[in-house]
């Protein structure tokens, strides 16, 4: 067990460190870790805002971590209130305790006035079945230019996701592609697998003949959207073009925010969708979403640099996914 007082943004930090450290000695997955570490950093973060000072506790109990923190406020009188708290603190990592709430399996909060607040969560090594959606595409490219975050699940439920993606990395430019088949399950699926192979088959053509070739393969019945995003770091400019709804921005010293042309790869596109160029700076956030986001999702409200592309792409899913479509994320940032 591990008490840590907590006054200053220094204690957060070695609050947030012991709980990472003790997760992976639990033999936590490691995809828990910032999970938990995103936890402590709220809970502390919201003693110093709301109390000034209070303590954080870290157990291990039988099959999990478990968190208290208490501070020495007033107390609050609509805990409810308190959990609906949208507003965004600079200091946070901007998830706000229902964040907490969604990234933890038990989440218990008591106020007495006078005597404080009392936070207690609880994360299990092993989740009861049902619980977390299925990841279908757990894994992360590991590149050699960027740094990859990437969350992919599919509709409540189902089996087969509909979204898919593909990320190359080659001559000094990486290459990101989004799709979205249209519908879900295995209808989806099927054409949003068939554009992705398209995409890696062809990632040296310009973007428009990729659309238009993927056009023409898929057509049929079922179409899909789809973003493409080419960072060229030699000539330091993200290169974008896409059909349908598919978000792409980018968050850095310049904001960016791609508007795609309309239309469904396999139905109905643009002769020549147009192609954007955005210039680069180093430390800017590259992130593509599907329609599966909620457009709730401001990733500009989100301490973003202090946020590993991972803890980005979860916090995207876990807070703004909907559980009726398949909800998919890339973000990349360079080495
Ligand atoms: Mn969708």
């Amino acid at each position: 067990m591990v008490i840590i007082p907590v006054r200053t943004e220094t204690d957060v930090f070695k609050a947030r460190r012991a709980g990472r450290e003790m997760a992976r000695e639990m033999g936590f997955h490691s995809r828990d870790y910032s999970s938990i570490e995103i936890a402590i950093s709220e809970l502390a973060t919201n003693i110093i805002r709301h109390a000034s000072e209070g303590t954080i506790r870290l157990e291990t109990i039988e099959d999990g971590l478990e968190i208290i923190i208490q501070d020495k406020g007033s107390g609050i009188e609509d805990v409810d209130a308190v959990l609906r708290e949208t507003k965004k603190s600079n200091k946070g990592l901007g998830v706000g305790l229902r964040g907490v709430q969604r990234l933890m399996d038990q989440f218990e909060i008591h106020s007495e006035k006078g005597v404080g607040l009392t936070i207690t969560v609880r994360k299990w090594k092993q989740k009861p079945p049902g619980l977390i959606r299925p990841k279908l595409n757990p894994h992360v490219p590991r590149g050699g230019l960027l740094k990859y975050g990437v969350v992919s699940t599919p509709y409540y439920g189902l089996e087969f996701n509909g979204d898919a993606y593909v990320v190359m990395e080659f001559d000094n430019t990486a290459l990101i592609a989004l799709i979205d088949g249209l519908g879900h399950g295995e209808a989806a699926y099927l054409p949003a697998q068939k554009a992705a192979e398209y995409v890696r088959k062809n990632h040296k053509s310009d973007f428009n003949a990729i659309l238009r070739g993927c056009h023409k393969e898929l057509r049929g019945p079922r179409g899909v959207v789809m973003g493409l995003v080419a960072l060229d770091l030699k000539k330091s400019k993200f290169v974008c073009a896409g059909i349908g709804n598919i978000m792409i921005r980018v968050i850095g010293r310049q904001p960016f925010r791609f508007i795609s042309n309309a239309g469904i790869l396999g139905h109905n596109i643009c002769i020549t969708p147009h192609v954007t160029e955005f210039p680069y700076s180093r430390g800017d956030t590259l992130i593509l979403n599907t329609d599966g986001i909620s457009k709730r999702f401001e990733p500009e409200q989100l301490d973003i640099a202090e946020l590993a592309p991972q803890e980005i792409a979860e916090i995207a899913v876990r807070e703004y996914g909907k559980d009726s479509d398949d909800a998919t994320i890339v973000v990349a940032r360079e080495l």
